[in-house]
This record gives C-alpha cells, sequence and structure tokens, in this order.
C-alpha cells in the first residue's frame, strides 16, 4: 500500500476514494444521456413468461444493495421468487386483499386518481413474470443472544435500494411494476421471514409482453418540480 491510501479516524480506517470525473461538456452530454435513457422507464404491467437467468437477478440486486443506507445498516433483504407455486399462493393472496381495497378500503378520491391507470384486482403479472422481487425492511436485526439492534432511516434507506432496484431492471432491458398490495403481511407469512422483517414492495421483473400497453402520461417539467434559490 502507498503512503496516503489510509488514514485511522477514531481508529477506525478510511480509505482513499477517488471519484472520476469529467469536463463540462462531457457532463452535460452524460447528464443529458442518462435522464433520456431513465426517462425511458415506464410502469409496466403487461410480462412476457419467457425465462432470465438467475444471475441477472443476482446482478439487479446486488446493485440495490449498493444504495445507502442509515449507518450503513443495509437494512433489507430481496425475496426472489420463480417458483410457480408460490406465485400463484402470492396472487390469491394479493388479489383477495386487492379486491378488499378496491371494494372497501380505498376511497373514491383514491379510486378516481387510479382510473386513467387503467388498474384493478386482477394481477396476472404475478403468476407470468418470472420472477417476483420482494423486498422486505429490517427495522431491527435480532443479536445471537436474542436482544434487539435498532436499525435507522428504514423506510428512507430500503426506498433508495428500490429506487436502484428498478433502474438496474431497466438497464437489463426488463420491466417492473412497484406493486403495493395493502396490507402486505400476507408476503411475511407466505415467504416465513423471520420476525424483524416487515414487506416493504413487491415487483414482477420479467421481459415485456410481445404487445404491452401503458398509459398517455406526462412527467411533469422541470419549472414544476424544482425550485432553484
Ligand atoms: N395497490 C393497488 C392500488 C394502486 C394504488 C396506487 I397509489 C397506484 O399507483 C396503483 C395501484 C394496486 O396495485 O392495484
Amino acid at each position: 500500500m502507498e503512503k496516503d491510501d489510509f488514514i485511522l479516524v477514531d481508529g477506525y480506517k478510511h480509505i482513499r476514494h477517488t471519484q472520476e470525473s469529467y469536463s463540462e461538456n462531457e457532463m452535460l452530454k452524460k447528464t443529458k444521456d442518462y435522464f433520456n435513457w431513465l426517462n425511458k422507464r415506464r410502469s409496466v404491467r403487461d410480462f412476457s413468461n419467457k425465462l432470465i437467468p438467475r444471475e441477472v437477478i443476482e446482478n439487479i440486486i446486488k446493485t440495490a444493495s449498493t444504495a445507502p443506507s442509515g449507518a450503513h445498516k443495509q437494512p433489507w433483504t430481496f425475496c426472489v421468487v420463480a417458483n410457480p407455486q408460490l406465485k400463484k399462493k402470492i396472487r390469491m393472496a394479493a388479489e383477495e386483499e386487492e379486491r378488499r381495497s378496491y371494494k372497501e378500503r380505498m376511497s373514491d378520491e383514491w379510486l378516481e386518481d387510479l382510473k386513467h391507470l387503467g388498474t384493478n384486482a386482477d394481477k396476472p403479472f404475478l403468476e407470468i413474470a418470472p420472477y417476483l422481487i420482494i423486498v422486505f425492511k429490517r427495522p431491527y436485526e435480532i443479536n445471537n443472544d436474542g436482544t434487539k439492534r435498532q436499525n435507522y432511516y428504514v423506510n428512507e434507506s430500503v426506498g433508495l435500494a428500490c429506487g436502484f432496484l428498478i433502474s438496474a431492471i431497466h438497464n437489463a432491458g426488463l420491466v417492473t411494476l412497484t406493486h403495493t398490495p395493502s396490507p402486505m403481511r400476507f408476503l411475511e407469512k407466505i415467504l416465513e421471514r423471520p420476525t424483524n422483517e416487515r414487506a416493504f414492495l413487491l415487483l414482477p421483473v420479467g421481459y415485456e409482453a410481445e404487445k404491452a400497453y401503458v398509459p398517455d402520461i406526462q412527467r411533469k417539467s422541470i419549472d414544476d418540480i424544482m425550485s432553484f434559490y
């Protein structure tokens, strides 16, 4: 190791970091290209059942886990369901909750706000997509002696990891959908998760169907989303 490659801070090793930077012109081109690429991402509900190598999913999940997290606790678990019987079980349970939500739990205002997206309680994609990724948050860890150790900013951390996950799926040329059947406790039961895990988000992952349709919606403009001081 070279001199200055690391320092000690309160006795802890900090290693030298070098971020690759670019000229202003390169930055302009890269940021524009990145926006144009990510702006093509859509939430897609029409999936193909075509299989995807497991290693692709592992790479995607490793990418999600590069997200920052409170005290670097990485308070997440990504459950991947490929088993058809388990997918069917999840679909049945999700649709049961969703039917109740659409019928009884969601307000008229909420239903009206969803109308243009064409959603309903039927979730065939939960069986068609080759993989379901169910993201669990871990509000605390359980020590070997059974005591609890707190995690921090858990929703923020897991939300960020899900953002990274979604962009990694897009990068693979695959599609997904942020599905939040509510309540989600049935996922903890079906997947027999430990007591310190709560279901956070369910994402089917797969190729888009040959003929897929998405709502004709627009994103807000920069003036609608940014205040510059
Ligand atoms: N969880 C339901 C309802 C739903 C809610 C919102 I907010 C959406 O943006 C879309 C759907 C469902 O998955 O259908």
